[in-house]
């Protein structure tokens, strides 16, 4: 197996581009593909100001050393759910990357901050885990970006995250989040412009990046994650793209070029009419939002202040200490 680009011993290859890499070239490879992402939609410019999402996975960890190597001004921002270990481990695995590229990490920790955590909380509140943890972090995803006055979220999710949402929301007809599933979704009514700048790669190869670049990541699924159809979804694709390779790039940017369009309308009607949330001012078409509502059913509490602070973390003595 040699690499398409210099003839020496591949390390991937990669079906779907019909090519093989050495380490070298497949880093190139994953620049490119990057870069591409960032045009084509027209995510950011070199002079925004990114928040990454970083939860300690191959992915998220990936993004934010790509968009750090193309010379963008990157952040990145943990949010821990109080899921038991897999929880601390992946806070230690995010400060830690953070740390030994002297990066700026923000944290916002859910149980400390609003007295629950996901496993509990969810429980309480009668919500399938996944789904409270999935609002919790849109929430405060969105409130971190906003109140740091960062210009766009960046989330890590890649080709096969895309396909497989992608395919669910196919299977099961959800036309209204079919509109709205776009590399790129403006800022508007007080939600940031959020952006996935990894849809040109697949799992296996933010993992190769991750191997390759000696980026530490927590291998761990969440234990939440057993059982859930996202999973499954995942698992159905592979198998077509192990006969058909291609077909989940086919699937979703197909999608992107001939359907997405027919759905944007539909998408747009639920944020239309939004105010603000009477308890956190975070937009709403309610009284007040889906996570307020989370927490209080979770048994948690909002703390006093109107919003809450990601707070950088403490790198050591050359790192600000300030809170935001
Ligand atoms: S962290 Fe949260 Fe995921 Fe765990 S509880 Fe589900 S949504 S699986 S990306
Ligand atoms: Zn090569
Ligand atoms: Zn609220």
């Amino acid at each position: 197996m040699k690499c398409v680009t210099c003839r020496g011993p591949a390390i991937i290859d990669i079906r779907r581009h019909n090519s093989n890499f050495c380490a070298e070239h497949f880093i190139e490879q994953c620049h490119r593909q990057v870069r591409k992402a960032i045009e084509e939609f027209s995510m950011f410019e070199p002079s925004d100001r990114l928040l990454v999402a970083v939860s300690g996975g191959k992915d998220s960890l990936a993004i934010w050393d790509l968009l750090r190597d193309l010379g963008y001004d990157a952040d990145g921002l943990y949010v821990g759910l109080g899921i038991g270990q897999y929880s601390d481990a992946s806070l230690d695995v995010a400060r830690a990357f953070a740390e030994k590229r002297q990066l700026k990490l923000l944290e916002v920790d859910v149980p400390s901050t609003f007295g629950f955590d996901i496993p509990n909380g969810s429980r309480l509140a009668k919500r399938v885990p996944c789904s409270a943890c999935g609002l919790s972090k849109r929430h405060l995803f969105d409130e971190a970006a906003i109140n740091g006055g960062y210009d766009v979220l960046v989330t890590g999710h890649n080709l096969d995250d895309e396909a497989a949402v992608l395919f669910g929301n196919t299977l099961h007809w959800h036309t209204e989040y079919l509109g709205r599933q776009l590399p790129v979704l403006p800022a508007r009514n007080g939600f940031p412009r959020k952006v996935k700048p990894l849809v040109r790669l697949a799992e296996r190869e933010t993992a190769a990046y991750c191997i390759v670049k000696g980026i530490d990541y927590l291998i761990d699924e969440c234990p939440m994650a057993a059982g859930n159809k996202h999973l499954s979804y995942k698992n159905a694709l592979n198998e077509i793209e192990r006969m058909s390779p291609g077909a989940k790039h086919s699937f979703y940017f197909g999608f992107l070029d001939r359907a997405a369009g027919f759905f944007a309308e539909e998408s747009s009607i639920d944020r239309e009419g939004l105010g603000t949330c009477a308890s956190c001012g975070a937009p709403t078409t309610a009284e007040i939002c889906a996570f307020c509502r989370l927490v209080d059913r979770a048994g948690g509490r909002l703390p006093d202040q109107s919003g809450v602070s990601a707070v950088p973390v403490d790198l050591g003595p050359t790192r600000s200490h300030s809170v935001q």
